[in-house]
C-alpha cells in the first residue's frame, strides 16, 4: 500500500509494513546505522537503517543514491523517540524512479543564501522548499477567497480577449504582436471590455486574468506579466462607492488567509494583520503635501512616484494603518476612461496603496459619450480607433465604476515579501523569459 509521509495520522505505528514515496532530502552514514530524510510535499519522514538488519544491496543504494533523487520505499513502521512524527520506516525495498544528477544547481535545506536569480532560474528546486510553495499556497486560498467575496457581492466572473486591437493604459508600455499581417497587442488591462459590458446588463462584472506590460523599468515591483484582479460595477452614485466594495473584498480577503491559511502562515513565519474598514482615505493635494513637508519638491499635477508613495507609506504606518486611499490625481496623469471633476484639474480616480506601495488604481468612469470621446481627444489619441468601445456608450451607459488590483503585488506586501518576483512562480521581466 502506498502511503503519504504527511503526518502521523497517515503512516502511524502499528501499521506494519507501509511504502512511502518522496524525494530524498538528506543522508547521514554513521557506520553501523544511516538514516534517511525521505520528503514530501506534506513533511519528511526518517527511514532508518541499522546496516546489520539491512540486505546489504539494499543498504548500498539507499545510503549511495544522490541527494533529491525519487524513490518509493517499503518498509516496517515502528516508534521513535528521535523523529518530529514519533516513527521512523526500517526498509525492505527500494524502488529507484529517477536519480538525481549531481551537483545540484541549489540545496534545497541548505541554510546559505542563493541569489533571487539563482532561485528562480531553478525555480522547481526552489519550490522543493515548503516555505516557497506555502506562498503559492496562499495565492491559490487569495483566489478562492477573491472568487467567494464577489459571489457574494453579486458579480459575475468574465474572461475578455488579451490579444486586442488597441491598447487602454498608454503606448508605453505595450507589446505589440503581429496578428495575420495586422497590428494587435497583449492587452494590458481588461480595463475597455469590461466597461462595455456595463452598458449590457452584466452590470457587475470581475475578472481574473493575465495583464501584459512592456515596463522598462527594472524594479522589485515591476514585471512585464502579472495576475490583475478587475471589477467594474454600475449604478454607483460616486467614487466612494468603488472604495467601499474593494475595501469589502480586501477585507474578506486577509480574515479568510489568516483564519485558512494558517497552517502556510506559520510556514513562513507571518502574521496578517486586519485593519479594521473603511481604510482612510486621503486626497492627492493632502499627500502632495505631506510629501513636500518631507523633503520632496513636487508640484501640484507631479506623479506622487515611489519615493512619495514610500513617504506616505511611512507616514500612516506611525498612524497604524497599512492600506489606505489616495483619491483625486489630478486628471492629467489619469487614463482617458476616468472622469474628470469638474472646476479643478483633478479627477473621480484613486489608487490604493499598501505598505508604502500601489496595489491598486481606480475609480468613476466617464459614462456620457461626448465627454468621453473628448477626453480620449484631450489626451491626443484618436476616437476613431476607440469605436469598438465607445459605441457601447452611445446607446444608453449607466453611470460606473471600477478598479484593478495587481494580486501578485497585494500578496507579496501581505507577506512581506521584498520583491513582487517572489510572489510569482515564473516572472517575466526585461531580462527574464526563461523559464
Ligand atoms: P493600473 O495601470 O494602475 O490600472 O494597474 C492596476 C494595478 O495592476 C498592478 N500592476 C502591476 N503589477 C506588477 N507589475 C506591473 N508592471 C504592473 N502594472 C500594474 C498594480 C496596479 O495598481 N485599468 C486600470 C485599473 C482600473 O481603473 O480599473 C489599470 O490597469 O497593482
Amino acid at each position: 500500500m502506498a502511503a503519504l509521509i504527511r503526518d502521523s495520522s497517515t503512516v502511524k505505528v502499528g501499521d506494519g509494513e507501509v511504502t512511502v514515496r518522496g524525494w530524498i532530502q538528506d543522508t547521514r552514514n554513521l557506520g553501523g546505522i544511516s538514516f534517511i530524510a525521505l520528503r514530501d510535499r506534506y513533511g519528511v519522514i526518517q527511514l532508518t537503517l541499522p546496516k546489520k538488519k539491512i540486505e546489504p544491496e539494499l543498504f548500498k543504494t539507499l545510503t549511495t543514491i544522490s541527494r533529491e533523487s525519487v524513490v518509493a520505499v517499503t518498509g516496517e513502521v515502528k516508534e521513535s523517540n528521535q523523529t518530529e512524527l514519533g516513527l521512523e520506516i526500517i526498509p525492505s525495498a527500494v524502488e529507484v524512479y529517477s536519480e538525481a544528477s549531481t551537483p545540484l544547481p541549489m540545496g534545497v535545506i541548505d541554510k546559505v543564501n542563493v541569489e533571487m536569480d539563482t532561485r528562480l532560474n531553478n525555480r522547481f528546486m526552489d519550490l522543493r522548499k515548503p516555505e516557497i510553495r506555502a506562498i503559492f499556497e496562499l495565492k491559490s486560498l487569495m483566489v478562492r477567497l477573491i472568487v467567494e467575496a464577489m459571489e457574494e457581492n453579486g458579480f459575475t466572473q468574465v474572461y475578455t480577449p488579451k490579444i486586442v486591437g488597441s491598447g487602454a493604459e498608454g503606448g508605453a508600455t505595450l507589446f505589440q504582436i503581429e496578428y495575420f499581417g495586422k497590428k494587435a497587442y497583449l492587452a494590458q488591462s481588461p480595463q475597455l471590455y469590461k466597461q462595455m459590458l456595463m452598458s449590457t446588463g452584466l452590470d457587475r462584472v470581475f475578472e481574473l486574468g493575465p495583464a501584459f506590460r512592456a515596463e522598462k523599468s527594472n524594479t522589485n515591483r515591476h514585471v512585464t506579466e502579472f495576475i490583475s484582479f478587475d471589477g467594474e460595477f454600475t449604478w454607483i452614485n460616486d467614487q466612494e462607492d468603488v472604495m467601499h466594495m474593494i475595501e469589502t473584498v480586501i477585507d474578506y480577503v486577509l480574515k479568510g488567509l489568516k483564519e485558512r491559511g494558517a497552517k502556510q502562515l506559520e510556514i513562513l513565519g507571518k502574521e496578517i494583520n486586519i485593519q479594521p474598514t473603511p481604510y482612510p482615505i486621503l486626497k492627492y493635494e493632502e499627500c502632495l503635501k505631506i510629501v513636500n513637508d518631507a523633503g520632496l519638491d513636487l508640484k501640484d499635477g507631479d506623479d506622487l512616484g515611489t519615493e512619495g508613495e514610500k513617504i506616505i507609506g511611512e507616514y500612516m504606518a506611525e498612524k497604524g494603518k497599512d492600506l489606505y486611499f489616495i483619491a483625486e490625481y489630478p486628471e492629467a496623469e489619469k487614463p482617458f476612461y476616468i472622469m474628470e471633476k469638474d472646476g479643478t484639474p483633478y479627477s473621480y480616480s484613486f489608487d490604493l496603496d499598501y505598505k508604502g506601495q500601489e496595489i491598486s488604481s481606480g475609480g468613476q468612469r466617464e459614462h456620457r459619450f461626448d465627454r468621453l470621446v473628448a477626453r480620449i481627444e484631450k489626451i491626443g489619441l484618436n476616437p476613431d480607433d476607440f469605436t469598438f468601445y465607445t459605441d457601447a456608450f452611445k446607446y444608453g451607459m449607466p453611470p460606473h465604476g471600477g478598479w484593478g488590483i495587481g494580486i501578485d503585488r497585494l500578496l507579496t506586501k501581505m507577506l512581506d515579501l521584498p520583491n513582487v518576483r517572489e510572489g510569482i512562480l515564473f516572472p517575466r521581466d526585461m531580462q527574464r523569459l526563461l523559464p
